[in-house]
């Protein structure tokens, strides 16, 4: 190679002093590699939304601005997430040598409970386990460099996770690898879905070469955090109510829209869920400055009603697990009734409302 820059700094000084030549004599070489060789590498990694998005050139938009990639899931039924996976690769023999570029897409830490239903081909065993891999595949030259130096340079330019000390000033431009051959993209697309749980999902991005050499980049993503659920029930309707007779409201576990009688609930988000509750007075007053009604709550049946009274937020139990449909069941006890009845009836307003429960954490 030195003997190669020597000819052409000895050529320019020539051209530069003679003028025009009709030809010149330049000495070239290059050495068999019949060895291993070196291992291809991945320069740069980065995941990005890839729904509603399907030509490659879009795959530079997250949810959030703040460093690498931060996807928002759905928080709605089986509405899953897109996403695309892409890796600049290279190799000392050239991006022909290179063979296949694959994703290692990883479960975060924590348990993904019973209710979680794996996506087809995906492991489902969370905990940090081993979720999936992905091909990636590798973008037409033009589309690659749409992709990186314009797209995710000017609009998400901290999306990436380096690899290497290339920047985008090595990779891009007229002189960079990306155009001059030395370096291409590659890109695939998974789902995630909807109730896979929030967190960090760590991804290996492994490129190999046509004798077996393989290189890998670490990187990942954040599956940002919705607490979400859905009702089959707008109204609670308690019946007949006998004074100091506890009259309870039972659900089941079907999720029907026309099910009005029979309240069911859902996590439709992807974190683990417990339930805020909040009820008026439904006109029943209070009487010695105590409520004349008190009302119970509870998910599941495996759980004791959780009591409160007219306008105090409660937490009811059982938890939702991730996906986990359950029942709903509603108690009402009325101490007295006011009399004369208000003009508007028994009739009140509930507010159901999510938090955020823990993850359970994996013990081996
Ligand atoms: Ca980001
Ligand atoms: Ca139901």
């Amino acid at each position: 190679m030195k003997k190669l820059i020597a000819s052409l700094m000895s050529l320019a000084v020539l051209v530069w002093v003679a003028g025009p030549l009709m030809a010149v004599a330049i000495s070239t070489g290059l050495t068999q590699d019949a060895s291993g060789g070196t291992a291809p590498s991945v320069l740069v990694s980065w995941v990005a939304r890839g729904d509603a998005y399907t030509n490659p050139t879009d795959y530079y938009r997250d949810n959030d601005s703040i460093a690498n990639s931060q996807i928002l899931p759905s928080g709605q039924y089986n509405t899953h997430r897109n996403i695309a996976m892409c890796a600049i690769v290279a190799s000392e023999y050239g991006i022909e040598y290179i063979n296949n570029v694959y994703a290692d897409v990883f479960y975060p830490g924590v348990k993904l409970g019973a209710y979680h239903t794996a996506l087809p081909n995906q492991s489902g065993k969370g905990c940090g386990q081993f979720m999936q891999q992905d091909l990636l595949n590798k973008l037409a030259k033009q589309v690659g460099i749409d992709l990186f130096c314009t797209n995710v340079q000017q609009n998400n330019g901290n999306l990436p996770s380096w690899n290497s000390s290339d920047s985008y000033s090595t990779l891009c431009g007229t002189t960079g690898k990306l155009y001059k051959d030395e370096a291409v993209v590659y890109c695939g697309t998974k789902v995630i879905s909807y109730e896979d749980p929030a967190g960090y999902y760590p991804i290996t991005t492994l490129v190999q070469d046509k004798n077996g050499q393989s290189g890998v980049h670490n990187h990942g993503f954040q599956y940002l955090g919705v607490n979400a659920f859905e009702v089959d029930f707008n109204q609670i309707s308690y019946g007949n109510v006998k004074l100091n007779i506890n009259k309870v409201v039972g659900g089941d576990l079907t999720f029907s829209p026309m099910n009005l009688d029979k309240p069911s609930i859902r996590n439709v988000g992807n974190v683990r869920l417990t339930v805020g509750i909040l009820q008026n007075d439904m006109n029943l007053g209070k009487s010695s400055g105590q409520w004349n009604v008190s009302y119970g709550a509870r998910i599941g049946h495996l759980v004791t009603f959780t009591p409160y009274s007219p306008e105090e937020t409660k937490i009811i139990l059982d938890e939702l697990d991730l996906s986990q449909l359950n029942e709903m069941d509603f108690s009402v006890l009325v101490n007295k009734f006011p009399y004369p009845v208000p003009s508007a009836g028994f009739v009140g307003n509930m507010t159901l409302s999510a938090n955020e429960a823990p993850f359970v954490v994996c013990t081996e």
